[in-house]
Parts: C-alpha cells; sequence; structure tokens
C-alpha cells in the first residue's frame, strides 16, 4: 500500500460482490477472504452488496431480496465483522446512483465498448441487454470512489474495470481541473484470483453458469462438495515435481491452486507435497479440506439466515455510516460539476 501512503488520501479500502444466486468458491477465495484479511489489516473497510449492479440483468424481486440477506450472511459467516467493517447493500445510500449518473457524462462510450465483461455478459445480442449493463462500470467507479477508497480487493476478472475508475478518476480530476478523487489501486493477490469451473478449465467458476456441477457454492452440503470435485474434470497424469510440469494442465493447476488457497499454502508446496500421486488422491483430500474450511461458514450462514430482520438492521445501520462518509464527498463533487444542491440531513 505504498503508493497510497504517499498520497493525500487516506487509504481506504471498498469491494462489493453482486447478490445473484449463491456464492461460489471464486468469490470465496477471490474477494470474500480477502476482505476479512484486509478488515484486520487496520486500513478503514467498506463492503458492499452490490444489488444495483444485481439488477442490470432480470432478477426476479423476491430471489434478489433472498440473495441480498444471504450474501450478507456469507458475508459475516466468512469473518467479516459489521462492528469493524461497513456492510450494507448499495442500493440504500442514493449517491451511488447520483455519482453512477455524473461519471456517465464523464466516461466514454468506446471505454465501455472495449470491456470484456459487457462483452461476455452481452454476447450476441448487444442490441437487447440492457443500458445498465453497459454503463455497469461506470457505477462501479462510482462506487469506489464514492468512499474515496485508494484500495480495492478484486479477483483477476474485475482487473479491467478497475482500471476503468482509475480512467474515471484522471478524466474528472482533468476535466474540472481539480485533484479531487484518487487514482485506486487494484489489490489482486493470493493463489486464487481466478478460479475456474470444475467443468472447463478455460471457463471463470461463475455464480450464474448455467451448470451448478461447474462451481462450488457456499451453500452446497459436504456430500455434495466431494461429488463436485470427484467429477471435476481433469487429465489421468499423476500431479508434477514442479509448477513448471503443470504450464498445460489448467484443470489440474485450477485444483492445486484452489488447494493452496484454502489450505493458505503457495501452489509450488501444494505440488511438492502431492507429486507423484494421482488425482484419485487428491481429489479426496481437495474434497476433505474444502468441507474442513467451508462447513462452518455454511452452518454459521444457516444460523444468521434464521433471523433476516436481524440482517437488515446490519445492513441499515452500515448503509446509515456509509452514507455520513458518502455524503460531504458526494456534496463536493456536485459543487465541482457546478450542480446546485440544498443541504441534506
Ligand atoms: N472465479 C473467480 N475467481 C476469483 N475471483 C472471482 N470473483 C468472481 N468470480 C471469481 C470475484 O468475486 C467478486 C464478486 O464478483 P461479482 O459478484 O460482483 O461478479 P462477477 O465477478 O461477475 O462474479 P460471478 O460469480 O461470475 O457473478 P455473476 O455470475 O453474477 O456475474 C469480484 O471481486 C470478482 O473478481
Amino acid at each position: 500500500m505504498t503508493d497510497a501512503a504517499k498520497s493525500k488520501f487516506t487509504p481506504r479500502v471498498f469491494s462489493g460482490i453482486q447478490p445473484t444466486n449463491h456464492l461460489q468458491l471464486g468469490n470465496y477465495l477471490g474477494a470474500v477472504k480477502r476482505f476479512v484479511e484486509m478488515q484486520n489489516s487496520g486500513i478503514e473497510t467498506i463492503y458492499c452488496i452490490v444489488d444495483l449492479h444485481a439488477i442490470t440483468v432480470w432478477q426476479d424481486p423476491v430471489d434478489l431480496q433472498n440473495a441480498t440477506r444471504e450474501l450478507a450472511a456469507s458475508y459475516i459467516a466468512s469473518g467479516l465483522d459489521p462492528k469493524r467493517s461497513i456492510l450494507f447493500n448499495q442500493s440504500q445510500v442514493p449517491g451511488h446512483a447520483e455519482l453512477g449518473w455524473i461519471f456517465n457524462c464523464v466516461a466514454r462510450m468506446g471505454w465501455m465498448n472495449r470491456m470484456t465483461q459487457w462483452k461476455d455478459k452481452a454476447g450476441k445480442d448487444a442490441e437487447k441487454a440492457s443500458l445498465g449493463l453497459f454503463a455497469y462500470p461506470s457505477l462501479m467507479a462510482a462506487d469506489i470512489l464514492l468512499y474515496h477508497a485508494t484500495h480495492v480487493p478484486v479477483g483477476e476478472d474485475q482487473k479491467q474495470h478497475v482500471e476503468l475508475t482509475r480512467d474515471i478518476a484522471i478524466k474528472f480530476n482533468h476535466d474540472f481541473k481539480v485533484d479531487f478523487f484518487p487514482v485506486t489501486q487494484p489489490v489482486i493477490e493470493g493463489a486464487a484470483t481466478r478460479v475456474m469451473s470444475l467443468r472447463d478449465g478455460s471457463k471463470k467458476m461463475s455464480k450464474s453458469d448455467p451448470s451448478d456441477a461447474s462451481r462450488i457454492n457456499l451453500t452446497d452440503d459436504a456430500d455434495t462438495v466431494a461429488q463436485k470435485f470427484r467429477k471435476a474434470r481433469t487429465d489421468s497424469e499423476p500431479l508434477p515435481e514442479t509448477l513448471e510440469g503443470l504450464k498445460d494442465r489448467p484443470e489440474a493447476r485450477n485444483l492445486v491452486n484452489i488447494y493452496a488457497a484454502l489450505a493458505e499454502m503457495t501452489p509450488e508446496a501444494v505440488v511438492a507435497e502431492y507429486a507423484g500421486q494421482g488425482f484419485g488422491t487428491f481429489k479426496p483430500a481437495l474434497a476433505d479440506l474444502a468441507v474442513s474450511k467451508l462447513s462452518p461458514i455454511a452452518d454459521e450462514m444457516k444460523r444468521l439466515m434464521a433471523d433476516p430482520a436481524e440482517i437488515d438492521r446490519i445492513l441499515g445501520d452500515g448503509a446509515a455510516r456509509a452514507n455520513a462518509i458518502a455524503e460531504p464527498i458526494l456534496a463536493q463533487t456536485y459543487d465541482i460539476v457546478g450542480l446546485i444542491r440544498s443541504r441534506r440531513t
């Protein structure tokens, strides 16, 4: 975090996850586990459930509410402490949408057109995609910059969006001749920054993949986890002596990375431990490890989900705290842009 230490902005961490379907292992290892580690690093941490992003594709309203509460429960069950971190859902803080609109007027169409997530999610039928999906990265920039966040822990797939956030901050500062928004750093660290599908080593694991067998959900029971790892696509070679030997074996490399991230070991150490062993040995060991790490989280999620009113209270409290940080930043933004805004209390 040396860059931020040098800048005028106080280090502050922001990140978010969409409440779409159940949290999957890639979200946990690439994002939530890192969020918890950063919470414990002494820097102010703000974590959001980005429900306004979720509705860029169709969501059943009842499912969206359930997924929002379940994601809050997943965060807390994974170790996020809503007293130490600010935890809330995006739609409760209106500044996200307000700053998002201003950034829609700063960002360029060409920038959005280059986003790989837009191309992947809109697919061949971009004409029928929502305008919100196209503008998604501009709202994400607003999420981050509304808090003058300096660091954003994300998985590899979100790197391009954080880079676009930097471009928006730089253009805004340049257009209005100010040094107002920080140029945020993505924090992409660890062995599992891109967990791949269990069915296809060329695709990332995703909550919305139509194949449930492609992912481990945080809500899966022990038998399901074991079965999904057993059926995970691999080759028939044993594990090599060094990581070099996994260069052209994406599925095997994926399982080694998952093991490493769960065991908090390096992938090199995992390969050294299992060198010469086949997947008949490695997959059950991985399944046991995953169950031992994930089942306490699933149990705690169940306990938390039994009291939705308490989850709503936590989210409301987090939103009030988030709003208190966002309001003065938004008021200054309005001022810089030349928008008249009466004081809100
Ligand atoms: N496979 C992954 N490996 C590592 N990190 C991942 N993330 C997502 N998939 C992986 C990280 O999880 C955070 C939250 O992601 P999101 O819900 O905002 O959207 P996403 O990146 O599009 O994740 P999904 O699971 O694929 O969701 P859907 O299917 O709803 O689009 C981000 O930090 C992301 O990098």
